[in-house]
């Protein structure tokens, strides 16, 4: 490298630092813009913005166990058996990606990779915003036989990627402590408020373990694990009804897009349906419900007049 070339790389890299800096100074001044609400709401969302990463390392196939601990200190701790953070130089930013990921705004679609982050939080805004507002976050990283780790204070690195052991895993550990400083409402995280999410991921990821510990009391973790995916969720769902048969379950994919649906009706009138997008529980429903609706309504009565089960007179169910 020239001179020149070496300046203007370190103009570059100062100038990417100021960035990172206002980044994490514009979440913290505001941090409702990023995470909806710094009310209990929105110190649980900090949970599963770290979460959802390792969800999506799940989602790409090299992870299928999630461990998150409530530490005595109100603290949460993160742990997955995936690739492990890559911690090497990127070209792009001449920063290791672990940094790049914990700081920089946005670095979702994913990571800044050419893969897309598809488990998505309610406002899938990432880790650097969690690591903006905690006052201390840690991330070890297992890779290659070592040990990596880099701590924040208030998103800020404090100092570089260490080597702090060897190891025979891979996986990726992230403690953080939410700043009292923002959410003031309340630091003290909530068992069965995490515990429900908890057990919805487990029945939306087949096949992911997903565990929940509590250090603050003697209790024994939780752990949940659903081979049959959403067919173990309407299982559940239905687990106080007369069920009318086993679930009926069907997996297709187009163009990139991948559908699941389980059905099982029980011998009453209500109708409850649950639909999610990527991991989100779409309360108001969406096109992707109401075609399902229209779809399923259209097959049943297909299939009720070609086996002359209704008489010619009946008119078709309705949706
Ligand atoms: C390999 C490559 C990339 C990310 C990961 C592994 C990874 C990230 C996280 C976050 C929490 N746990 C994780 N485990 C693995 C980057 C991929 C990309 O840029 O698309």
């Amino acid at each position: 490298m020239s001179a020149e070339e070496k300046v203007s790389k370190e103009q570059a890299y100062g100038a990417d630092q100021i960035q990172v800096l206002e980044g994490l100074e514009a979440v913290r001044k505001r941090p409702g813009m990023y995470i909806g609400t710094t009310s209990e709401r929105g110190l649980h969302h900090l949970v599963w913005e770290i979460v959802d990463n390792s969800i999506d390392e799940a989602l790409a196939g090299y992870c299928d166990k999630i461990q998150i601990i409530i530490e005595k200190d109100n603290s949460i701790t993160v742990i997955d058996n995936g690739r492990g953070i890559p911690v090497d130089i990127q070209k792009k930013t001449g920063k290791p990606a672990l940094e790049v990921i914990m700081t920089v705004l946005h670095a979702g679609g994913k990571f800044g990779g050419d893969s897309y982050k598809v488990s998505g939080g309610l406002h899938g805004v990432g880790a650097s915003v969690v690591n903006a507002l905690s006052s201390s976050l840690d991330v070890y990283v297992h890779r290659d036989g070592n040990i990596y780790y880099l701590g924040f204070e208030k998103g800020v690195p404090q100092g570089k990627i260490e080597t702090v052991g060897e190891t025979d895993i891979t996986g990726t550990k992230t403690q953080f402590k939410p700043d009292a400083e923002i959410f003031t409402e309340s630091t003290e995280f909530n068992f069965d408020l995490l515990e429900q999410r908890v057990r919805e991921l487990a029945f939306l990821n087949k096949g992911v373990t997903v565990s929940l510990e509590d250090k603050r009391t003697d209790a024994e973790p939780v752990a949940f694990h659903y081979e049959g995916g959403i067919s173990s969720y309407v299982e559940f769902i239905n687990r106080n009804r007369e069920v009318l048969h086993e679930p009926f379950y069907s997996e297709s994919e187009d163009e990139q897009i991948i559908v699941e649906v389980a059905i099982q009706y029980n011998d009453g009138f209500a109708s409850n349906i649950y639909s999610f997008a990527n991991n989100i529980h779409t309360y108001e429903g969406g096109s992707h419900e109401s075609g399902f609706k229209s779809g399923l309504t259209r097959v049943i009565n297909d299939y009720a007049r070609k086996n002359n089960m209704f008489k010619e007179s009946d008119p078709n169910l309705k949706r």
